[in-house]
């Protein structure tokens, strides 16, 4: 057996020697995939602790995972996790003997923690979805810059860790904090980029929810997940779950930096949206995930058996009150079944839906829309924002049945 860490070791010893990308997109033995939008032909690619997935960019690697993954268990494998990062410096070896994490700024008494001092602190476990802003980005229309991304940019797993709240009352939070702070150990090529560094406000930091996890699925988070501690912030977008999260820092301000001023920003109005091409008036940062659902064991172009039952099947999530149905139609929108809810992993994880519908020979659109608990559902038509943020439009799956 090798132990974890020369594990680590040699999977970044095999991306460093480029056996880890064999192919680059032109060669002819290059496995690949099209997403259905424009320029949507993508490599598949294997990383370390990973199976073959979707490559977007490779400096820094972010990987998309392959849709049909979500059709097989509501828990999101470790190997099949999404994989987004910003900037092209990433750790690609950490000790987890030596790792350790700062709290700092307004505290009574600024801490280290390393990590085996973490994972003795009582830990919390908790289901919860990580996506990203970006998910779905590749579908806006008119199209937007960033990344060009599918409906695979999302996943779900079981997280362990120790709430943030324990680590701030071990340092002493000091009267007039406002925000905190998270950075991870990946950082800029160049010092003109600002390093990747995300708030929030100090009353979410204190949540008991917030947490800063060790372990995904029952083991420790691969390296490119966020090894060996990242932030996870329930039902928020990914893009405050800070991976190899090492300072944290106790502000009496409200955070300035670039990735919270400049980017991960939404239109300041209940849809999040303007008309496509405008400009937002005014815009606040992003933060709760709305409420999506998805059909996972049909793609489009199936062919089903005319006269049934067939089985549909899928997933539904929001950013935290949880879900309180989801409706089907066989034709197009025009009228609604309910589903059967799945078993409920906690109001931050995927639900699983089925139900099984009869279908006359011919074409049809199979429509699927969630509500959650707090009544709030999807739109039938897409909306628009200069990001390609928070799409949740009712999807539809065009199958054959004959
Ligand atoms: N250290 C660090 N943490 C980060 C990022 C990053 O670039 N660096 N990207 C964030 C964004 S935008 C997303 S969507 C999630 C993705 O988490 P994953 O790569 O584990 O899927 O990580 C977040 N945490
Ligand atoms: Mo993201």
């Amino acid at each position: 057996m090798i132990d974890r860490r020369t594990f680590i070791r040699s999977g970044v010893m095999l991306a460093a020697s480029g056996a880890v990308l064999p192919f680059s997109s032109n060669s002819a033995l290059a496995e690949t995939v099209t997403l259905p939008f424009g320029n949507g032909e993508r490599p598949l690619v294997r990383y370390p602790q990973k199976r073959l997935m979707i490559g977007l960019t490779s400096r820094p690697p972010q990987l998309e995972t392959p849709f049909s993954v979500f059709n097989e268990d509501v828990l999101t494998p470790n190997d099949a996790f999404f994989v987004r990062y910003h900037l092209a410096d990433i750790p690609l070896e950490i000790d987890p003997d030596t790792f350790s994490v700062e709290i700092k700024g307004k505290v009574a008494k600024p801490l280290k923690l390393s990590l085996a001092e973490i994972k003795k602190m009582p830990a919390i476990d908790l289901v919860a979805v990580n996506q990203c802003s970006g998910n779905s980005r590749g579908f806006s229309d008119p199209r937007v810059a960033g990344g060009q991304l599918a409906n695979g940019a999302m996943g779900n797993a079981r997280w362990r860790g120790v709430p943030l709240k324990a680590v701030l009352d071990k340092a002493g939070v000091q009267q007039g904090a406002k925000q905190v702070t998270f950075g991870g150990l990946d950082g800029p090529v160049s010092d003109r980029t600002p390093d990747y560094v995300k708030a929030l406000d100090i009353d979410h930091a204190r949540d008991g929810e917030v947490m800063l996890a060790y372990a995904m699925n029952g083991t420790d988070l691969p390296l490119l997940n966020g090894f060996p501690l990242r932030l996870v912030v329930p039902g928020y977008f990914g893009t405050y779950w800070v991976k190899h999260l090492n300072e944290i820092t106790v502000l009496d301000s409200v955070f300035d930096g670039f990735w919270m001023k400049g980017a991960y920003r939404i239109p300041d109005n209940s849809c999040a949206c303007v008309d496509p091409g405008a400009a937002p008036k005014s815009t606040v940062p992003i933060n709760r995930l709305n409420v999506r659902s998805f059909i996972t064991n049909l793609t489009n172009g199936a062919k089903v058996k005319a006269g049934g039952p067939t089985i549909v099947k899928g997933i539904a999530f929001d950013g935290g009150t949880g879900i309180k149905d989801v409706s089907l139609s066989p034709d197009g929108g025009k009228t609604w079944q309910a589903a059967k809810l799945g078993k409920d992993l906690g109001k931050y994880s995927f639900r699983e839906w089925q139900l099984s519908v009869g279908l006359p020979p011919g074409a049809h659109d199979l429509k699927v829309r969630a509500t959650n608990q707090a009544g709030q559902t999807q739109p039938e038509t897409a909306t628009w924002n200069p990001s390609g943020y928070m799409r949740n439009v009712i999807e539809t799956t065009s199958v054959t049945a004959a």
